[in-house]
Formats: C-alpha cells, structure tokens, sequence
C-alpha cells in the first residue's frame, strides 16, 4: 500500500512539473495562423489512482470529434477549433491547477471541458469567475444540477440521479421494500445517495442504513452485516468499488439472499483488475465470486440505433474509429475486450466537442451580426460568454451518444440500462426510460438458488393455539356436565315433593345446577381462539367470557353461600328464635340476586369505560425446521385485555375473593351445625371448601402460566369442571341414593310441601308430643312405685295369713287398693279414660294388678298423632 501510495506522490510531482509546459505552449496548434484558432480548455482524467479515469478513452474521443469538427467547413468558418488540455489525475486539487495554468497561460480559452465530478465541481463553481462555459463529458454528480452553484455548467454526461427511478423501478419489481446504501464520502455519491433516498420513499421504499466511508469500506460493510442488509446500492469509484468487493467476500454478503446494484460505469472486468498494486487482500477468484450476480444501472451513453449522426456517421463507425486509435494508442487489451477507463463515456466526449462547436459557431454568427468575433471574448467579457451559454442551452442534436439536448439545469436526458454480472459476464436485463415510466424487460436474470432474494427474513406470524386434542376433551367432559345439570335439574323438579328434597330447597339447588351450566359453557369460550374466531369478532368472545363465567360464578357458588349463610343465622339464633325464623326462598333468590347486580354493575362499567379487545403477545422468533427458505416464525398468543386490566380483574377477584373467604369461615362455623330445616347444610359446606380452595389457586396459577395457552387453559377448565361436578355430587348424590332406596315415599297432598300452617301445626304437635311424654314416664315411675307397695303389702299379709291361719283380710285390702286406684284416676282426670271397676277376687291378687298397669300406659301420641 505504502509502495503504491509513493508511486502515486512520484507521478503527481512529475505531473506537476510537465504541466506548466505542456499547458503553456507545448501543444501546438499546429500550422494554423494563430488568429484564426479558437482555444478550448481541456482537463481530463487519465493517470490518476482515485476516482474516474475516464480521460484515457475520452480524451482519444475528444481528439476524434476536433478533428471531425475542424474538417466541417460549415462549422466555425474561417477558424479551427483547438483543445489545450491536461490531466488532472481525477484529483479536484490538481484539477483546479489545470485551470489556473489553462487560464493564466495564453490564449486564451472559449470554453473548458471537463472530466469527472469531483473535477468538475471545483472548476464548474469557479468559472464563472472567468465568464467561463463548462461542458463535461463525464461528471455524474446531482449536486452539479445546481444552477446558482454552477451557473455556467452544462454536460453531456447525464446525471447520476437518473439511476435512481431505475433502482426504484427494479426493487418494485421485485417486491424490495428495505434497502440499504454503501456510499464512498465524495459529493458526487452523497447527493445521488440523497436523491435515492427520496425517490425510494417516495415509492414506499425504506432506506434500512446509509453506510459511508472515505477510503477503506470495512467497518460499513460491517455495519451492513450488521443490519442484516440484503438489497445494497453502492455508489463508489471503480477503485473503492473493489475494496468494497473484497470487503464484501470476507463478510458473506454475497451470493443466495443478497443482491448489490453497482454503478455501471465500471469498465469491464474491473473486479479482476490491479488487486496486486491495491493490495487487497482477496484473491482473483473470491473477488470474481462477490461479483456474480450483481447489478448495475448505467444511462445510455452509446446511440443505440444506428443512425447517421451529427458528424455524418453512425455510433458503430465512430466505435471502430475509436478502438482503432485507442489500439494505436496502445491499448491492446482492447482486442480481449478490455476497454480503458472512460470507454463507456467517449461518445459523452465526442459529444461535448461537438455542441462546443455548435454552441461556438452559432455565437459567432450572432456576434458577426454585431461586428464582433469569437476573438474578442476575454474573461472579464460577460456579454459573450451570454450568447455562448444561450447558445449552448439551445443546442439539439443527434450524437454518438444519443439525442443531445440540455435540460434547464445543463443535465442530460437519458434511458438507463440494467445489466447483471453472470458467469463473468454482463448481460443486458433491461432498459427503462424515466420519463415515460418504460421499462422494457428481457427476463434473463439470474438468481442463486433459482429464486428472488428477500429484502429480509419473512417473519411469519403463527397463533399458538389451545391443542385440539385438550379443547375437544375439555369440551366433551363440558358438554357432558351440562347433561349432567339438565339430568339434576329434571330430577329435583320430579322429586320436590320428597322431603328430604324440600327440606335441602331444591330453589337454591336448581339455581346451584344453573349456574353450573354457564361455567361449564364458559369452558367452551375459554377454548376457543383465533383458530376458530375471525380476528374481528375477538372482542365479543372476551366479553361473552368475562359475562358468563362471572355469572356462572355467582349464580352456582352465590346460592350455596346464601344456604350456608342462612344455616350460620339459624345456628346463632336460641331454639325458640330458630323456630321462629323460617327459610324463604325469596331470601336465598335476594343474596343470588345482588351478587348478580354487582357483576353487572362492574362488567357495565368494565365494558364501557375500557372495554377488553385482542392483544397479542409475541414470543422470540424461531426458525421452522421444515424449510430452508429465509423464513422465521414469531409466535403470537391472543388475550383479551383491556388497557387498564390489572385494575378491573383485581375488581372482580376482591369481590369474589371476598365472597370466597366468607363462605370458608361460614362452613367452618357451621361444621358440626345439623338443621332440619336445611338439611344438607354440611355437604354444602364442603361444596364451598372446594369451590373456595380451587378458585384461590386458580385464578393467580392462571395469571401465572397465561403465556402457555395449554397449561392455562386446562388448569381453568378442570377447575371449573372440578367444582361443578363436586359441588353437584356433594349436593344430590345423597338425594339420588334416598330416591332409590326408598322409591315409594308417601306423596303428599299438596303438590308443593307443606304449607305454613301445616308446619306450625307440626311443630305445635312434636311439642306437645314431647310433653306428654314426659308426663307418661312420671305415671310409670308412680305405678312402678305403688306396684313395690302393693307387693311389700301382699307379702305381709301372707306372712300375716300364716301366722294367724283363720283371719279373713281381704275386704279391707281390696278397699284400701281401691283407694289407691282412685287417687290416682283423680290425678288423671281429663288426660286418661277412666278405669271401669274391676270385680274383687282374693283369688288372683297380682294378676288383678298386672292388669290394671297395662291400661294406663298407653301411647299419648298415638291418640295425637
Ligand atoms: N461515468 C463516470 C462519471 C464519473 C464521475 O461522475 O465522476
């Protein structure tokens, strides 16, 4: 690098040197009468490292076109035109040294040509200063539209800016919409740069990263890596070009996926040339496959249809005269089709000559109408250098390269052609005409691995969906379990009759099996998702959710805490108040309701302020096994949020969280509570311990594992599923077993139990049953009393009766037991039928009384009841 750097210092002295002679007089016009030469200036890129060499053909093209303009006799009479000119290495500095020799060295210059941008901005900005037209045959660069800038710029070298409706109609074609641009830090490829920008978003197309450098590419090809680029423009000089390419080998930007679109003023096999004096680090064969496949956009610089042109000849003629004289020149290559620098652009050259002299000889014309001469122009002369820029923006005509005419802002009009770098070759895809939005299309690109590259990775957006498997078996277990209620619901209407149904109110129950059919049918709703619901109506299925599981919830475990809320009341209150207090429905119906009232008010609220719409959340991307096409997927889970969700489902939770509590401290109260009234009191109980626990668990395990849409929803649903079937098996198994086991329990009259009469009835009945009682059990005590008298009496008199052998007793014993009996007839009076006389008999003294105990102990409840 060093070496070459030294050698290119050598060549820039000894150009410095030579250049004040050759400038100053060593060329010489020839043997024309110096009064009637014209002098043109002439700064061409040749010898320089950098940049555009372009002069090495186009100064040969310019050469030609003088040569042809001078032997026209209708142009310029009586004069010859003359081109002074030197190089300027392509090197604005040295460049600007050109001119300043050009213009203080006489005579002096019409006009000056020029060579590339960066030439060209320093001399075009400056011109004017010496009332100077400048014509370029090979400057690009937007920024020298500028007319304030260069107001006195013209060119036959259309401006870079036409590749870019190109570029853009390309990436439209093939569906590119991220781009990213690798730009060399000249002003030449920053304003194209610029330009491409707005063109590109203009048409919907995102410029990804604009990545610049000054000479050495490897930290923005780099950086394009980085950003993962795959459709690149590059704008860079042929020699920055191939470190670019290097660059691009040593990071894998190239080949399958990857498309870069070069300028395409880039002469054949430059990729393969001067890798040695650059000292890349890239072999031949690595820079030659970075190179394939690529694209280049270049304006139509040679006239495609072979018409006779302005010099009388045709764009094929002029190219053969000019390999000829490059070939002359020394140029051999040009046989193996290697082509000096500038080749592409000689007819731009050829041109320039031409409308100088056009320009020229239509200003001398005017000026001879005015008595004057192309000779009078001096640099301090404007009004010459007027007619000459008049002249010039007028001039039309047909030229080696084309039409040539000047736009306003001195750019050339031009159709751009496509060409792709294939098997080592440039082959021809297209032309595309910018101003009729033309383009004309051959089919023949190649792409590596037969397909058109992405502009990126597709990301495939996937729903991750409940599996099928777990929705259809929780679905099935949920359908089944609304059979099951209907089949309970039947079954306690046909059996309300029974007591033990009446008695556990069968109201609280069916409203129980009510609410366990919305939770079971929110099973369904929780299973469903975007595989079953378009995308539009997934609002409506997180509300269907919200409302009926809610409901659900209110109505099933509502009704078991209205029961055992009832049970804790008539436990607290003394028997007699207990009694008192009768169990209504309405108030089981009341409780059930007001909870419903709150999930309306809340879900109202909930619906209207912030309603719950679908959100996705994404999971990292993952690349899908099955394909080796650029493709990743990114996996999406839908919920139903609402924006300030934590704020209304921990509304919901508290009150039902709440609720949940209280019935866990009612049943624990009310464990070893047994009521007839309400008579599966515990079982309920039990009911809310599991529905209680289940539900604490649940809802914040479900929070937990939202983002595992199988784990999530088959913990909800068997929590549902569980509670229900428990809380419906602990309530009517029991009842079910009574109904089978005692089929024909006596029906009653009354189709709907007992009214409330009838229980008071009841209750007055039991009492006074449970009194009597009490009373038979004080007359047995009694007769059992009087039963041991009586015998310690009879056991006397025998002893007496033996003792005396004639003594005659039984008179006064049987008056004194009838004395007995009739006391205790007296105490009974009024609850006891009275005893009929017994006929005396000394006979059978114990059996006498064994029959009188028998008729007073009979069943008081009997004759109640
Ligand atoms: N076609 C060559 C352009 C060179 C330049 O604009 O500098």
């Amino acid at each position: 690098m060093r070496r070459f750097q030294d050698s290119v210092m050598w060549r820039k002295l000894l150009f410095v040197l030579l250049l004040s002679c050759l400038v100053s007089g060593a060329i010489d016009p020839g043997a024309e009468d110096e009064e009637k030469v014209l002098h043109i200036g002439g700064i061409f890129p040749i010898n320089g490292t950098s940049g555009w060499q372009g002069g090495q053909a186009c100064q040969p093209a310019a050469m030609l076109a003088l040569q042809d303009v001078n032997e026209r006799a209708d142009l310029l009479k009586g004069y010859k035109l003359n081109l002074v000119w030197n190089d300027s290495l392509c090197d604005p500095g040295l460049g600007a040294a050109v001119m300043y020799e050009l213009l203080y060295n006489a005579p002096t210059k019409l006009m000056l040509l020029g060579g590339c941008s960066t030439v060209s901005t320093t001399i075009g900005e400056a011109a004017r200063m010496w009332n100077l037209i400048v014509v370029s045959f090979g400057s690009s660069s937007p920024a020298l539209s500028d007319r304030k800038r260069f107001p006195t710029f013209f060119r036959t070298h259309p401006s870079a800016t036409v590749h870019n409706p190109t570029r853009v109609k390309l990436m439209k074609k093939f569906g590119w919409t991220r781009i990213a641009i690798l730009q060399q830090a000249e002003e030449v490829f920053i304003s194209t740069a610029e330009d491409l920008e707005i063109e590109a978003t203009m048409n919907g197309v995102e410029i990804l990263t604009r990545q610049s450098f000054l000479n050495d590419p490897t930290d923005a090809v780099k950086n394009l890596k980085r950003h993962d680029a795959r459709i690149i423009v590059g704008l860079f000089y042929v020699v920055a070009a191939r470190r670019v390419l290097c660059e691009i080998y040593k990071n894998n930007l190239y080949g399958k996926g990857k498309v870069w679109f070069f300028i395409g003023w880039y002469e054949n096999g430059w990729y393969e040339r001067h890798l040695k004096e650059e000292e890349l680090n890239c072999t031949l064969d690595q820079m030659r496959n970075a190179a394939e496949g690529h694209l280049t956009t270049e304006a139509i610089m040679w006239n495609r249809d072979n018409k006779i042109t302005i010099s009388n000849t045709t764009a094929e003629a002029f190219r053969k005269r000019l390999e000829k004289e490059l070939f002359n020149r020394g140029y051999e290559g040009i046989l193996d089709d290697i082509f000096p620098e500038g080749y592409q652009e000689a007819p731009l050259a050829y041109d320039a000559i031409w409308s100088m002299a056009l320009a020229l000889n239509v200003t001398m014309e005017k000026l001879a109408q005015q008595g004057k001469s192309l000779r009078d122009f001096t640099y301090s002369n404007s009004d010459i250098a007027d007619q000459i820029y008049e002249a010039m923006n007028a001039t039309q005509f047909l030229g080696v390269s084309g039409p040539v005419a000047f736009k306003t802002d001195g750019s050339r009009v031009a159709w751009t052609q496509v060409e792709q770098l294939i098997r080592g070759k440039y082959e021809v895809l297209g032309y595309y005409d910018g101003q009729t939005d033309n383009l004309t299309w051959f089919e023949v690109e190649r792409w590596e691995g037969g397909k058109v590259p992405q502009d990126r990775t597709i990301i495939k957006s996937e729903l991750r969906t409940i599996s099928l498997g777990l929705f259809i078996a929780m679905s099935c277990i949920s359908a089944f379990g609304i059979l099951v209620s209907l089949f309970l619901l039947l079954f306690s209407c046909l059996y309300s009759h029974r007591r033990m149904m009446r008695m556990s109110h069968p109201a609280c129950n069916n409203v129980t099996l009510g609410g366990s059919i919305l939770c079971f049918s929110s099973v369904f709703l929780l299973g469903l998702d975007g595989r079953f619901i378009p995308e539009e109506n997934f609002a409506y299925l997180c509300t269907a959710r919200a409302w009926i599981l809610s409901f659900g919830f209110s109505l099933a475990y509502g009704s078991l805490f209205s029961k055992i809320w009832r049970v804790h009341r008539l436990s607290t209150k003394s028997k007699v108040e207990s009694k008192q207090i009768s169990v209504d429905p309405w108030k089981i119906y009341a409780m059930v309701g007001a909870m419903l009232v709150v999930d309306v008010v809340v879900l109202s609220v909930w619906q209207g302020v912030d309603p719950m719409v679908r959100t996705l959340e994404t999971f990292p991307l993952e690349i899908p096994l099955d394909t080796d096409d650029d493709v990743k997927i990114m996996p999406q889970l839908e919920h139903c949020e609402s924006t300030h969700n934590n704020i209304w489902l921990g509304t919901l939770f508290s009150i039902k969280g709440l609720l949940l509590i209280l019935g866990l401290f009612l049943s624990y109260e009310t464990r070893s509570v047994k009521l007839d009234k309400i008579n599966d009191s515990r079982l309920v109980g039990m009911s809310i311990y599991n529905v209680a626990v289940l539900c604490i668990i649940t809802a914040p395990v479900t929070l937990l594992v939202s983002s595992q849409q199988d784990a999530s929803f088959a913990f909800a649903a068997l929590s549902i599923i569980f509670c229900c079937f428990l809380s419906m098996a602990l309530i009517f198994v029991p009842k079910i077993v009574e109904v089978v086991q005692n089929p024909r329990e006596r029906v009653d009259s009354t189709e709907h139990g007992p009214s409330r009469e009838e229980e008071e009835r009841y209750h007055a009945l039991v009492a006074e049953n449970e009194d009597m009682q009490k009373l038979i059990s004080e007359k047995e005590e009694m007769i059992k009393l009087l039963k041991e008298k009586i015998a310690q009496r009879n056991a006397a008199k025998a002893r007496e009766a033996a003792s005396l052998n004639h003594v005659v007793a039984a008179p006064e014993s049987q008056t004194r037991l009838r004395q007995v009996s009739d006391a205790a007839d007296k105490k009974d009076k009024g609850c006891a039928r009275p005893t009929p006389p017994r006929p005396n008999s000394t006979d059978a003294p114990a059996s006498t009384d064994a029959a009188m105990v028998p008729r007073i102990n009979f069943n008081i409840s009997e004759s109640y009841l």
